[in-house]
């Protein structure tokens, strides 16, 4: 039995600082109506897809920067979004910027959420891993102010069931580290799906410049294969707001091999009908974990945040 899925990685260009948020959801039902053409049951967005990836400014105040945010979700912006997606049979993956009152207390996340082909929200994950910084840091020639602007994720990384398999959920910064697919793949996860916005200069780093692409699909093919997982990767990309951006959106097979790629820095859509169950050559073999892991040995992992040497 093959359980086909096919999926749509629908990634961005640029997104200006005035662009309204009805002209990106207008983007995006664009590139939903193309997908649906071409068969797919679920699309890809990428990270904060409804405006300009606003971290990169520093405000003193935060009540400066709540305009970025979403305090509903769906509302009036995006309902022609999620209205679409149902009249089209279609689901998507969204990543938003969220602001939520909880016990009174105003909380800011760096939001994905997964809505099913009736347009219903079936999942929610908060960004864990952050990068970036919380103060001015004048001496950079943008800033990555998403400690500032952010709190990290509280929901862990959570599976969903789905589109007729086990879909998992992640943040640009999420896939560079190795733990988010482990997570992920100890629930059974056979998908997951994330959306990035990368500059490609890294200020701390210049000497990598040259290397975000290999590390971003580097990070992403190890994921894959180690955890035997469809990776879905969406970027925003292209020059924007004076920021050059990561394109080569992209769909990973369990094995490891980029079986998609988008070529342009705009608006794009690639798509591949991704078998769910070739997760099984990975997952039973392999790397079949309840045979060969030994978590008894993995203790570090989550005994301690960094290092621990030798004495
Ligand atoms: N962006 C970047 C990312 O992890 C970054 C931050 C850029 C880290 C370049 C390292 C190198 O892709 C987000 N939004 O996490």
């Amino acid at each position: 039995m093959t359980r086909m899925l096919t999926i749509g990685a629908a990634q961005l260009g640029p997104i200006a600082r005035t662009e309204s948020r009805a002209s990106a959801v207008a983007r995006m039902i664009a590139l939903l109506e193309k997908a649906a053409a071409r068969g797919c049951r679920l699309v890809v967005f990428p990270e904060l897809a409804l405006t300009t990836f606003f971290p990169r400014w520093y405000e003193a105040e935060l009540s400066a920067v709540d305009g970025w945010y979403e305090a509903e979700m769906p509302n009036a912006d995006t309902q022609p979004l999620f209205d679409a997606a149902k009249r089209l049979g279609v689901g998507f993956y969204l990543g938003y910027a969220e602001l939520t009152v909880e016990d009174g207390a105003t909380h800011r996340y760096n939001t994905a959420i997964l809505v099913d082909e009736t347009g219903a929200i079936i999942g929610k994950y908060r960004k864990v891993h952050l990068p970036g910084h919380r103060e001015d840091e004048p001496w950079r020639a943008f800033q990555h102010l998403e400690k500032r602007y952010f709190e990290t994720g509280n929901l862990g990384f959570g599976a969903f069931k789905g589109f007729d398999g086990v879909m998992g959920m992640a943040l640009c910064n999420d896939r560079r580290w190795p733990e988010t697919y482990r997570v992920l793949a100890l629930q059974g996860a056979e998908v997951m799906m994330l959306g990035y916005n990368t500059p490609m200069h890294y200020p701390p780093v210049p000497q990598h410049d040259h290397l975000q692409g290999f590390h971003n699909h580097l990070c992403m093919q190890a994921g894959a294969y180690q955890n035997g997982m469809w990776v879905v990767a969406v970027a925003k990309a292209g020059y924007e707001e004076g920021c050059e951006l990561l394109g080569q959106s992209c769909i990973i097979a369990p094995t490891g091999e980029i079986v998609a790629m988008a070529g342009s820095q705009g608006d794009e859509l690639i798509t591949y009908d991704c078998d769910l169950d070739r997760t099984k050559e990975i997952k039973e073999h392999i790397f079949n974990f309840a045979l060969h892991r030994e978590p008894e040995a993995y203790r570090l992992i989550t005994a301690t945040k960094g290092p621990i040497p030798p004495a």
